[in-house]
């Protein structure tokens, strides 16, 4: 009979940007709520936790990481999130065990066609009687799959209405909303003259941080800013929960980075993804991987490429985008439905831990 994992320490260390505690804190949940285990996710600042998950969840624990790690027992499972070697003390504590929990390097979102080759590798301690398997999300059956509430679309419930009640005084057509999540080079410009040129009313939604200054270089006076028949219009930092409701609400999604481009896929909304920059822009071949496997509208790649820095006529890519949303939308429902027959990554990490507890 299998063993089920009863108990799993994650730890976590936020870089920069919020996509790492994001996901770390969407598995602490699922692996509680879904799988019953105990979990603990230890992070090193935990502020931006309290912005994206401000409720308390049973079963999951938020801890301090610091130096040495306080702590009494070591879990089960233990999940190292993105390389974020663990301490020390916790090492020597995990080889002391009488029987080794198992442990995971939780991966980056995994794109390319290698990832399948790497997912579930072993690799053993130099030193101590401890064995890492490194464990990579990804869009395939060979790969860890895709983060998902068992939940997600069934209570999907978002409403536009309640979404536009929170935009003071719109204009009386209904517009095309849009929520804009990006990073400070997003060529927001071009892309505001483009839609200041296109005669469809819409209504740019825009979360504070790096999003607001964005939109903020290229207006002038106070928010929310109203050009025509375009509207922008700053909002509160969202909870993870309301986040995922608003990508649902809206017609079009600008995401970023790894957490809020897997949401906009599960939205099933026409989304355009700006890719986490990388050195020598290996970003640019990653986002080619993705249109590969994900083969959207020709102009739906035009212009993401284009978001993401390639040469562009914004005026004329923006039209043709936005006259091919609703093909967009119905490619994007028919790609969800293909995603939705792959487990779940939460549930595929505890199949992976029972074979090994
Ligand atoms: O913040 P990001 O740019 O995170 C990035 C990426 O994950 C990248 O791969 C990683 O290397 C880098 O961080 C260090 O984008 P991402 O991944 O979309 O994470 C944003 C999180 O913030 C996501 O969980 C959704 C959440 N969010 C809210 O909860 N409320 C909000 O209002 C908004 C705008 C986002």
């Amino acid at each position: 009979m299998r063993t089920l994992p009863k108990s799993t320490d994650l730890f976590c260390k936020v870089i920069d940007n919020l996509g790492d505690i994001g996901v770390c804190w969407r598995l602490a949940r699922q692996l509680a709520v879904e799988h019953g285990l105990a979990v603990r996710l230890w992070v090193d600042e935990p502020a931006p936790l309290a912005a994206l998950a401000p409720d308390d969840v049973a079963g999951v624990r938020v801890c301090l990481w610091s130096e040495p790690l306080v702590f009494e027992t070591v879990a089960d499972v233990v999940i190292e999130a993105f390389g974020c070697e663990l301490p020390e003390n916790y090492v020597r504590a995990m080889a002391a065990q009488p029987s080794p929990p198992v442990w995971i390097n939780l991966e980056y979102l995994g794109l390319e066609d290698w990832v399948e080759g790497c997912h579930g590798m072993a690799s053993p301690h130099p030193r101590l009687p401890l064995t890492k398997h490194f464990f990579f999300p990804g869009f395939t059956a060979r790969t860890g799959g895709l983060l998902r509430e068992t939940d997600l679309l069934s209570g999907a419930t978002a409403s536009r209405r309640r979404t536009m009640a929170g935009t003071p005084s719109l204009p009386e057509e209904d517009p095309l909303l849009v929520s804009l999540f990006c990073y400070d080079p997003a060529p927001f410009a071009p892309l505001l003259t483009a839609w200041l040129e296109d005669d469809a009313p819409l209504v740019c939604l825009v979360p504070p941080g790096k999003p607001l200054a964005v939109a903020r270089a290229c207006l002038q006076g106070d928010a929310p800013w109203t050009m025509g028949n375009v509207r922008i219009v700053p909002i509160p930092f969202l909870s993870q929960d309301d986040y995922d409701e608003l990508l649902f609400a809206c017609d079009l999604n600008f995401v970023r980075g790894e957490d809020s481009f897997v949401r906009a896929q599960w939205a099933g909304k026409p989304f355009v993804w700006q890719i986490y920059p990388q050195e020598e822009d290996a970003h640019r071949q990653k986002l080619d991987a993705f249109l590969d496997r994900y083969r959207p509208d020709p102009c739906l790649a035009r212009f993401w490429r284009a978001w993401n820095g390639r040469d562009a006529d914004f005026t004329q890519d923006w039209r043709r985008l936005r006259q091919a949303l609703p093909e967009v939308a119905r490619h994007n429902r028919a790609w969800r439905e293909k995603l939705l027959a792959q487990k779940d990554l939460a549930s595929a990490l505890v199949n992976f831990c029972a074979a090994r507890v």
